[in-house]
């Protein structure tokens, strides 16, 4: 969330010639003046962290004035309402600033995922002040809202009208719905998106609010963006319940009359059920159970290794806080996270322990990276050890040996996965190929655990010991037990 993670140029932080030029950091609502500088400064504690990509909230230009959304004055620092799709935001630093970063991230051997925002625009974009023609925007007698309903773009069962307001109805007020069945909205977004992925270099885009777009337009912008660069990622927000609703809005091996062509979806289900196996005390249907059930569905799926899974992003409650700050579960949740099958996602913070509900409104957990101001005190800077607590400082060791890990993992960055059924709480899963054998084994139960070997045969025959991928210890594998609550990652040697 580049408003909020580091302020590399103070001189972008309001523009008089914006119509919001407010720019407070003791306001949640106002712009705190991060930029594309100050994750350009940072690149290399990303680097270290073991981040390979990076994933901003959009960096198009938002020129909006206030809104008073929930009653309370607002600006749109979270980039989702743009005005000029062809202009950077200025107090992001505009064009040449995402150049530079863009080159910045390559040169280090990142890459860049762009947000795209097919589905609305903020109601002072110039082409919605000066509408082209009435159909331009999707119309209705008197305002709509979205439902925000997935169900009836699935449903067999579906009225027409559910799937009209789910599709048609308007995000907010104030992000206006475009027609993407107008053939000029639909080639508007489709040059856009090919001119931003050659302009800047962008190896991928996360489409936002995805199936709020008409299905037919989302096939054929993504067609179009694939023939132009055949090794683009392209994955789609899908905020649904359940693995056949995640399944729908993305390839599929579903026999269903429409079909989408999108190559991922953000995982909910498997974040909910990540949360579930963090959460819950292990049961028939509850617990890390409940991950198992899911993964288990991954047949719907043409390819789940391309969804983007995740702990928390910029919408949800701070992972820290939902597993009641236990430092042991968000161990586990990480080595979980890093392991699975996936693309696994960070939400910036997380490594060092960023906590917060998302009480009384989402700004709780969008708060400014601690450090990424110039005047904030050296003792908070968390950019640095010594600015981090004991325990912040393990987090962040935890994941980034992880992650370091992961980038050179032929079993999990090219293998396949084989999950055991849970037993007393004990959770299984190897990733693996020719190569290498990865497993993590978390004890999700309430007594100590020395594991049966003889069940894994399949998948441990020939390994003798383990190394720990954190710590980087050697054990035997017949010496090694788990408490409650303990979690490893580990590569299986002979
Ligand atoms: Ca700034
Ligand atoms: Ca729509």
């Amino acid at each position: 969330m580049p408003d909020r993670f580091s302020n590399g140029d103070p001189s972008n932080d309001h523009f008089d010639d914006m119509r919001d030029k407010g720019h407070d950091r003791d306001n949640p609502f106002d712009r705190h003046g991060g930029d594309l500088k100050g994750i350009q400064n940072h690149l290399g504690y990303l680097d270290e962290l073991g981040v390979t990509t990076l994933w901003m909230t959009p960096v198009v230009e938002n020129d909006m004035a206030r809104t008073t959304e929930g009653g309370v004055s607002r600006s749109t620092y979270h980039g989702y309402a743009f005005t000029n799709h062809y202009q950077i935001d200025k107090r992001l630093g505009g064009n040449t600033a995402y150049h530079d970063l863009v080159q910045a991230a390559h040169a280090k051997g990142m890459k860049i995922i762009q947000d795209a925002v097919y589905n609305h625009v903020g109601n002072d974009h110039w082409f919605i002040r000066d509408m082209p023609m009435k159909d331009w925007v999707n119309q209705w007698p008197a305002y709509t809202n979205t439902s925000y309903k997935d169900q009836p773009l699935v449903d067999p069962y579906a009225a027409a009208i559910d799937k009209k307001v789910s599709v048609d109805g308007w995000f907010t007020p104030f992000l206006v719905d475009l027609n993407q069945r107008n053939p000029y909205v639909s080639n508007f977004l489709i040059q856009y998106a090919i001119w931003a992925t050659e302009e800047f270099g962008v190896d991928g885009w996360r489409v936002d609010t995805y199936f709020y777009s008409d299905p037919v337009f989302l096939n054929k912008i993504n067609d179009a963006l694939l023939k132009e660069f055949p090794a683009l990622t392209v994955f789609g927000e899908a905020w649904v319940q359940t693995v056949t609703n995640s399944a729908y809005f993305c390839e599929n091996n579903m026999n269903i009359p429409f079909k989408h062509n999108c190559q991922g979806v953000t995982d909910f289900p498997v974040y909910f059920s990540l949360v579930d196996a963090l959460k819950q005390s292990y049961g028939w249907n509850e617990g890390v159970n409940r991950l198992y059930q899911v993964l288990a569905q991954d047949l719907l799926y043409k390819n789940p290794m391309r969804n983007c899974i995740f702990l928390t992003n910029h919408d949800l409650d701070r992972i820290y806080s939902v597993i009641g700050e236990d430092f042991d579960k968000f161990k586990m949740g990480m080595n979980l996270l890093l392991t699975l099958r996936g693309i696994p996602q960070l939400y910036y913070g997380d490594e060092v322990l960023m906590k917060n509900f998302k009480d009384p409104s989402d700004a709780e957990v969008r708060k400014d990276f601690p450090g990424g101001w110039p005047n904030d005190k050296p003792k908070d800077n968390r950019f640095i050890k010594e600015g981090r607590s004991d325990k912040q400082e393990e987090a962040f060791q935890h994941i980034s040996r992880l992650a370091q890990f992961r980038k050179n993992s032929t079993a999990i960055g090219s293998g396949k996965m084989m999950q055991y059924l849970p037993k007393d709480g004990l959770y299984v899963y190897f990733r693996y190929d020719q190569q290498q054998t990865v497993m993590t084994i978390s004890n999700t139960g309430d007594k100590k655990i020395k594991p049966d070997w003889s069940w894994y045969q399949e998948r441990i025959k020939g390994f003798t010991q383990a190394r720990n991928v954190v710590t980087g210890k050697v054990k035997a594998l017949s010496e090694i037990e788990l408490d409650p609550k303990e979690s490893y990652v580990m590569e299986l040697l002979k």
